[in-house]
Order: structure tokens, then sequence, then C-alpha cells
């Protein structure tokens, strides 16, 4: 066998070259010394090797803040600094296999390449059947409101108790690896660890569902998914087999509004609304039961993408939603929403103002049963693993604690059975609530045993109940137990719907009243984009006739952009109007977490765009330098400044606003198409100095709405483009 030779290379074999820089012949070995790690997790080699790693890693971050993860406890899964094998055995060299000689075969006797292969191949888990696609954040949530006059829930009447959370949000149809900003319904899920054991909410970004009992979310979810033979399309409704389904179940007309509004393409998951859908119930201490909806309320205001946004950054940044709701946590801008409810007598037909609860296809407008705020979830950590927390948290709508109690919705029926189900195949067996993720932080003691994945080393001979051996314990216990809401059940066995579930278009016509002219044309055009990518007729004509029924101009415009002709339709006259459901914001809102795109040249005002940013991030925004190239740009006199992004890596659709710095006298056709598109796209446009030049030539308006120019960066400027940031987009241009 040759003697080893030193090579510069990395020891990983054939590319590797010698100090001579010629290539080490076959049969040649490159260095076997282990190679040590660059980035050192932990102290001393030399010390105590069962010690817990203690050094904390180098942190670069893309915010520039630092990370703000999750703490996790290092003792448990990463002992000491010294690789070894899953038994503690200390491994001396993980690159290269045991081989019978350089270039021979690997041996099965290397149980340390067994074993690594071994659980690298068993590293996925089943992913989520819908929801799959989801990204999560821990934080807390505080009660400023008590509501114990209809609660005795602790989390909802004791104010200023901080309990800690993890939501996760999600799209519905996609894949795990499918795009953030596809048009879809966002899952808005929370698990509130409280001191009376968890409560899930596990609910949307849309206050309705496509259908009213569970018996067909099958059927739903096989007709939105890719269609089997072909699987096509990923993460869109814009299909056949969606459209045929929807378009049979006149129930689902109302969601189909929703989900062709703006809503369905957010901006952020912080600007999103939450929904607990289906109808709860409160009980309080003297068992006195009321009907309740949750919201939150985001502080950031409700605001949506355009669908070209949303359909380019499906290409350019697939990660867009994940991205922004990480970063916004890592620079401190912390989201949060306001948990809202709405209270309503229980009654014998559990109905408010003719409106069935038990009916998941209903709102109840908040004009008519306001919105009462009582507290508020802030999202301020990171998950430190992903996999660990967000791809393995299990939420279930009938974790509720004391004081919270379910319905009869026949939708919400079928998820109390489907959630712990779906768990335990895509988990690996009933053990899940024990991964730290899931656990509750009230003391459990479930007298449940044994099963795959058990983690606890329960101790003592008696696992059942009643017992005396054991000392009967645990106990049922008298002490504010969980007790099911006593409601009078009486009925016929039949599988029958209740006949005030019957109307399908009065809520429709109402969300359709209740939008602007902007967003009526949103809505005629995602109808419309999805239908033409519908080929079979039948379908499509059907679903223009049950357009009809909601409003003659809606079904009439879709229809021409369709080459068809609408039906009549029986749309209701007095179906009202709810301003609530309508985004256009009414006033100039919050922009933290918002991110604004400056374009610089070379002779740039770099004192100015500083002084921009200043302003930026005191507003809790964040600014992106954009440069024809990457590195740092000469500026006006000797300054410099550094880009962020260059022309070759960004676009357009991930910032909120563009300007044009000071110095910028003459741009690339990249750039000009990037200021353009923001401008098409109704979104803050500034600029100063020279660059206000610019804007004109480009067939920007400098006098238009939402475009803000200055001589100089100063106190007017930066307050106006901040000003009109939180105005969200310029709707009248
Ligand atoms: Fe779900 N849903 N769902 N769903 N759902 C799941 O549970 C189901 C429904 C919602 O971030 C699954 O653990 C049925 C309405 C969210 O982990 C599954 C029905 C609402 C999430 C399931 C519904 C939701 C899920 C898939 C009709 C809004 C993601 C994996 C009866 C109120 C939670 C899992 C997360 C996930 C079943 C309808 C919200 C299969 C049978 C209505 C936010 O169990």
């Amino acid at each position: 066998m040759a003697a080893p030779k030193k090579t510069t290379g990395k020891g990983t074999g054939g590319a590797a070259r010698s100090a001579s820089g010629r290539r080490p012949k076959p049969g040649a070995t490159t260095s076997t010394e282990p190679q040590p790690n660059p980035v050192p997790i932990g102290g001393d080699l030399g010390s105590d090797p069962t010690a817990p790693s203690t050094a904390p890693a180098k942190v670069t971050t893309r915010t520039g803040s630092p990370s703000r993860n999750s703490a996790v406890d290092p003792a448990w899964a990463r002992r000491g600094d010294a690789l070894t094998t899953s038994q503690g055995q200390r491994v001396e060299d993980t690159d290269n296999s045991l081989r019978a000689g350089p270039r021979g075969p690997s041996l099965l006797e290397d149980h340390h390449l067994r074993e690594k292969i071994t659980h690298f191949d068993h590293e996925r888990i089943p992913e989520r059947v819908v929801h799959a696609r989801g990204a999560g954040a821990h934080g807390h949530f505080e009660l400023h409101t008590s509501l114990e006059e209809v609660t005795s829930a602790r989390v909802l009447t004791e104010v200023g108790v901080s309990t800690p959370v993890f939501t996760r949000f999600s799209t519905v149809a996609g894949s795990r690896g499918s795009a953030d900003t596809a048009r879809d319904v966002r899952g808005f899920a929370v698990k509130m660890y409280t001191s009376e054991g968890n409560w899930d909410l596990v609910g949307n970004n849309i206050p309705v569902f496509f259908i009213q009992d569970g018996i067909k979310f099958p059927d739903l979810i096989h007709a939105a998914k890719p269609e089997p033979d072909r699987e096509i399309p990923q993460a869109q409704t814009a299909h056949d087999t969606f459209w045929d389904f929807v378009s049979l179940q006149p129930e689902s007309t109302h969601m189909l509004m929703w989900a062709m509004s703006d809503r369905a393409i957010p901006r952020s998951y912080r600007t999103m609304e939450g929904f607990g859908v289906h109808t709860f119930r409160l009980i309080n201490v003297t068992g006195k039961s009321s009907l309740v909806k949750f919201h939150w309320k985001p502080t950031a205001g409700i605001h949506s993408l355009v669908w070209e946004e949303s359909q380019k950054l499906g290409g350019i940044d697939p990660d867009f939603h994940r991205r922004d709701l990480w970063n916004a946590i890592e620079s401190g801008a912390y989201p949060s929403w306001e948990l809202g409810v709405q209270v309503m007598p229980d009654s014998e037909d559990q109905t408010f103002e003719g409106i069935d609860l038990l009916d998941p296809t209903k709102i109840v407008p908040e004009e008519r049963c306001p919105v009462q705020l009582v507290g508020r979830m802030t999202l301020d950590a990171n998950p430190a693993n992903y996999f660990a927390e967000t791809e393995q948290v299990a939420f279930h709508p009938g974790h509720v604690p004391p004081g919270i109690d379910v319905t009869d919705d026949p939708l919400l029926h079928a998820r109390l059975f489907s959630y712990i189900d779906t768990q335990i195949t895509r988990l690996g067996g009933p053990n899940f609530a024990q991964l730290p993720i899931n656990r509750a932080a009230a003391p459990v003691n479930d007298n449940l045993r044994d099963g795959y994945g058990q983690q606890a080393i329960h101790t003592g001979r008696t696992a059942y109940s009643p017992n005396t051996i054991g000392g009967g314990c645990p106990f049922a216990s008298g002490d504010a137990p969980f007790v099911h809401f006593p409601l009078p059940v009486d009925g016929i066995k039949a599988r029958k719907r209740a006949q005030s579930f019957d109307d399908h278009y009065s809520q429709a016509t109402l969300f359709w009243n209740s939008l602007t002219d902007v967003e009526r044309d949103h809505e005629v055009g995602a109808f419309s984009f999805e239908l033409s990518k519908v080929a079979d007729p039948a379908v499509v004509a059907r679903t223009v006739g049950n357009l009809s029924n909601v409003a003659a101009e809606l079904a009439e415009r879709v229809a021409a952009n369709l080459g068809l002709v609408a039906p009549a339709g029986a749309p209701e006259a007095d179906a009202g109007t709810s301003p609530a459901l309508s985004l256009v914001a009414p006033d100039s809102g919050p922009i933290d977490g918002r991110v604004v795109g400056v374009l610089v040249t070379p002779g740039v005002d770099v004192a100015g765009v500083n002084a921009l940013r200043k302003a930026l991030t005191a507003a809790g925004a964040a600014m992106h330098v954009i440069a024809p190239v990457g590195g740092r740009i000469k500026g006006s006199g000797r300054s410099t400044i550094v880009a962020d992004a260059t022309v070759f890596n960004t676009d357009s659709v991930v910032y909120d606003a563009v300007v044009v710095a000071g110095g910028v006298a003459d741009i690339d056709p990249k750039s000009a198409m990037l200021l353009q598109e923001a401008f098409r796209h109704h979104k803050t446009i500034g600029a100063w100095g020279t660059g206000t030049d610019l804007l004109a030539g480009l067939g920007i308006d400098p006098d238009a709405d939402g475009v803000v120019t200055a001589e100089k960066v100063g106190r007017p400027f930066s307050s106006d483009v901040v000003t009109a940031i939180g105005w969200h987009r310029h709707w009248e241009r």
C-alpha cells in the first residue's frame, strides 16, 4: 500500500490535489486524519467529555440582529464536544467508511457507517395530509380583560398572566415543499400551554369553511389536491377537479368568495386575521353557558399581496412568508395579535339574530355582534429546530381547558376525531404528547402506558383505575376538573342536516356587497384566472351559475372574461353589508417588519441613505440597499455603502416600497423595471435629489398618490415615506 501523502484537500477523496499541485495517484490515500470542525460547537475538547456544550456557536444572521430562537436544553441531546455513536462510543473518523484498502469495498462491519445511514434513511415522517407547508414561532399570550362573567378558564380570566404559546401558520393544499404565496386558505393554529392543560385554537385566516359536515372533508381535499393520475397541479385550486366538486356544493359558495379574495394571498403571516371558525362554548363558575366565536386581530393591520406578486414570489422566493416571519422575529419586530371574542347568548336553537351558529359556512357580522378584544399574543422566538418543533407540533381542536367547550357543529365533530387519528400515523404512535413541543405545562398524570416511542419510565404497578394497590392514584379530581357542558341531547338518528343550513348564498352576497371597487376587481380576476384553467365547460358554466346567485355583476364580469354569458340568478336583495370585511385600510398603519428597497449606484448620497435607514429602522421596518453589483459601492465624496442585494438576485415583489436614492443619475433596465413594477403594484415609491428626475422618465408621475419626493432626506421626506408605507397600497393611482 502506498504511504499516505499530505494533501491540501479536505481528505474526502479524488478531487484533492497534493501540495505539489499534482493529483494524487489512484491508490494513494488522502489524509485520513479527522478534520477539525471549523465552527467548534462547545468548549475545550480536553475538558469533561460528558459536560454539556456551553460555548455558543458564532451566529451570523440575515437581518444583522442576534438570532432569537427558543431556548433548548443542550445537555439532553448534545453532551460533550466529541462526536459519538448513538451508544456514546467516540468516533474516530466520520468522513471515510471502513474499507478493505483505500480503493476497496466498504465493510459491513462498519457500525458507524450503518448507524449513520440507517438513521438518515428514516429522517422523514409523513407530511401532514393537509396543511403540510407551514412555519411556526414561540411566544406568549397575556390577557388584559377578564372574561370571568362568561368563563372559568384561567387563561381567559387571570389578567396579566403570561401563558407560553407556539403558533403554526400554514397553507392547506400544497406539499411540504410548496411555495408560501399560493392562493390558499392559511392555517392559524395556536397552542397555549395554560396552567389547566393545553388549549389549541386550531383556526384559519378565513372565518368560514367549504363544507358544513366533516364527512365531506376527504372529498374536498381529494378534489383540491393534485389530480391523482398526473399529480398536477401543486398547491393550486385552479384545476378541474376542485371546481367540479365545489360547483356541485352550493354550500361552498361563501367560502369561495373569501378564497378568491385578497384574503387568500396575505402579505405576511403577521398581517393576517385568524378565526376559530366554529362556534365554541364558554362556561362560567356557576355553570352558565355562552356561545363564542374567536378572532385574532393583527396589530400590524390586515394586508395582502396582489395576485401578480404572489405568482412571481412563488419562483423568486418560495419561502417568502416563512422568511418574513423568521426575519421579523429575529430583528425584534415581534408579530402580535389581539385575541377577540364575539360572545353570544346560548339559546335552545343556538342561533344569533337568525344565523345558525352551528353552521360553519356562516359568520356573525362584527357590526351585529362586536368583537371584544381581551388579550395579546406576541411571537418573540423562532424555533430552535424546525423538525422538532414546527414539524412535530400536534394540534387538536378538542384540547380545551375547563371553562371552554365545543358545540355540535358537525364539521367540528369530525375534526375532534381526525386530528389525534392522523397524528398517530404522522408521529409514529400514540406517545406524541410527550414530545417537547407538545408537552403540557400543567402536570400530566394520564395513566396511559407503553406504545411506540415511549419516553417516560413509569414506575409502580397500577396503571389502572380504580385501584387500592397504588393507593388509588391517580384520583379523578374534584378540584376544577374539565366537565362537559350538560347539553340535553334529543333527536332521531338520521343522515340529515338542519333546514337552517340551507341558505348558501346570502352571506356570499353580503361579502361581495362589503368589498370596495378594487377588491371586487381582484375577486373577478381571481375567479377568471381559476376558471380559465378549467377544461370542462360544464364545470365552468355551473360555477358561473352559482355566482349569479351571489351578485349579477360578479357573474356577468367573470362570464365575460371567459367568453360566456351569465344566466339570470336570484341574489338576495337585502343581504346587507359588513364594512369590517373589507381589507382596504381606512388609515395609515404601523410598518413594523416591512422591507424597503433603496436603489443606489456609484456616486450615491450615502449620508441620505443612512438617514433614511435610521428613520425606517426607528419605525420598525428594514431597509435593503439594492445596487447594480455586489460588494461595496462608492458614494459621493469618500463614503461607501455595502449592497444588501443586487439587480441579479432581487425583484420589486420582495419589497413593500422602493426608493431611488439621491446621487443616482441613471439606472439599468432591470432596476427601471423594478421601479415600474412597484408602481404598478400600487406600492410606495420614494426618490430624492437626482433620483426624482428619473421617475418621470420611467412613466412614474412624481405627483401621483403614494409617490414621495424631496430634494434631500430630512424629516418631512422620511416621515412621509413611513406614512405612505403605512397605507400599504395606493389604490387610487
Ligand atoms: Fe383541519 N386538519 N380538518 N381544519 N387543520 C389538519 O391534522 C380536518 C378544518 C386546520 O399547523 C390535520 O395534524 C378535518 C377547519 C389547521 O399542525 C387533519 C376537517 C379548520 C391545521 C385535519 C378539517 C382546520 C389542520 C392534518 C373537516 C379551521 C394545521 C394534520 C371536518 C377551523 C395544524 C393534522 C398544524 C390540520 C382534519 C377542517 C384548521 C387531517 C377532518 C374547518 C390550522 O387531522
